[in-house]
């Protein structure tokens, strides 16, 4: 039985990813490392460690001296982030990469999961059902080291034989853990709204289709992608995943079934171009194929439970 490590645990992901990993593996196998202090305290249940992913060497030692197999690498500025500090996010978003990459080149790690974004898209790409291989031009920061961070994943594979396994997730959406500064996090934040207050003010314009996912889904997919057995995965670069896709118009309508007074209005900021640049939705036949995907929350059953879990 491995020992696995989530660095960047105590994000949007990680910390739903750390409780699903201590559930099934045990919570002592399973370390949450961040650059916080102290974990939150839903992260109590296991171990936890102070760890900056740009500190290489502490980063090393660490995996090294405590036999750590696998590593979630979570670690990363979101686009919305990215886009106010370029230089800071392509240090972050790209050195903890080859810090991970180069512990499983050298047989320390056995196994990498690293995400990538639907970010890796750009404004050429066809934009509906968007396929897993088609023209990949990202107009921001955050796609570009996405985009990159998928051909150093797969050369490392080719050249190495790293054994590293990659989503391009959508937005991701959960009632447990806040977002983390990305373009998508409107599609949280309304949820909040719309329970505490009744009202939103969304940045972005009222037809703005993006493909979002409800969490459960995403770290499901996580797990089966990382149990599968590694002839069956036919793409170490990032695999296309699928959960729903909406518009802020469409989700408010969903969401008015709930609260009938819900009133939304538009302000839209500098997210707009980023949304503008990424697919409306996305065609997932390979993670399908290759290792069995299937999502299971459409956009009702996702309102349905954002809902019902947010007092
Ligand atoms: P998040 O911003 O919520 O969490 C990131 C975590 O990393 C934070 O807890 C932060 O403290 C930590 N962190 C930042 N710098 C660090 C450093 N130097 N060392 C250690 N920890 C550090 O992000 P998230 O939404 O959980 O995303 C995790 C990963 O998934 C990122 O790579 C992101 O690009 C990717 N992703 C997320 C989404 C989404 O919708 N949430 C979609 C696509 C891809
Ligand atoms: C973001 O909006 O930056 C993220 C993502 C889709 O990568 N949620």
């Amino acid at each position: 039985m491995s020992k696995i490590m989530v660095l960047g645990s105590c994000g949007q992901i990680g910390t739903e990813l750390v409780l699903a990993l201590r559930n099934k593996f045990g919570a002592n196998m399973v370390f949450a490392a961040d650059l916080h202090q102290e974990a939150p305290q839903i992260l109590n249940n296991g171990p936890y460690i102070q760890l900056d992913a740009l500190e290489k060497q502490k980063v090393r030692t660490f995996i090294i001296d405590n036999k750590i197999e696998q590593v979630y690498l979570l670690a990363a500025l979101l686009s919305a982030t990215a886009e106010k500090n370029p230089d800071f996010a392509w240090k972050l978003n790209m050195e903890g990469l080859f810090t991970i990459l180069d512990l499983a080149k050298e047989g320390y790690i056995k196994k990498v999961f690293w995400p990538s974004s639907i970010a890796v898209f750009g404004p050429t790409t066809p934009a509906d059902k968007t396929p897993q291989h088609t023209i990949m031009e990202p107009s921001t920061v955050y796609g570009i080291s996405k985009q990159a961070g998928e051909r150093w994943c797969e050369y490392y594979h080719n050249k190495f034989g790293v054994d590293v396994r990659s989503i391009r997730y959508p937005g991701l959406i959960s009632y447990k853990s806040p977002p983390g500064g990305g373009t998508t996090d409107y599609a949280v934040d309304i949820f909040f709204k719309a329970k505490s207050v009744g009202n939103f003010t969304c940045f972005l314009s009222a037809d703005t289709a993006l493909p979002m996912m409800f969490m459960d889904d995403a770290i499901r997919g996580t797990i089966e992608l990382m149990e599968a057995p590694a002839e069956n995965i036919k793409i170490r670069s990032a695999y296309n995943l699928a959960g729903c896709s909406f518009t802020p118009a469409e989700l408010t309508a969903e969401i008015k079934l709930f609260v009938p007074n819900f009133h939304i209005d538009y302000q839209p900021d500098y997210r707009q171009a980023i949304a503008d640049s990424w697919p409306n939705s996305i065609d997932d036949s390979h993670a399908q194929k290759d290792w069995g995907w299937k999502a299971q929350y459409d956009t009702k059953a996702l309102v349905k439970v954002m809902m019902e879990n947010i007092h």
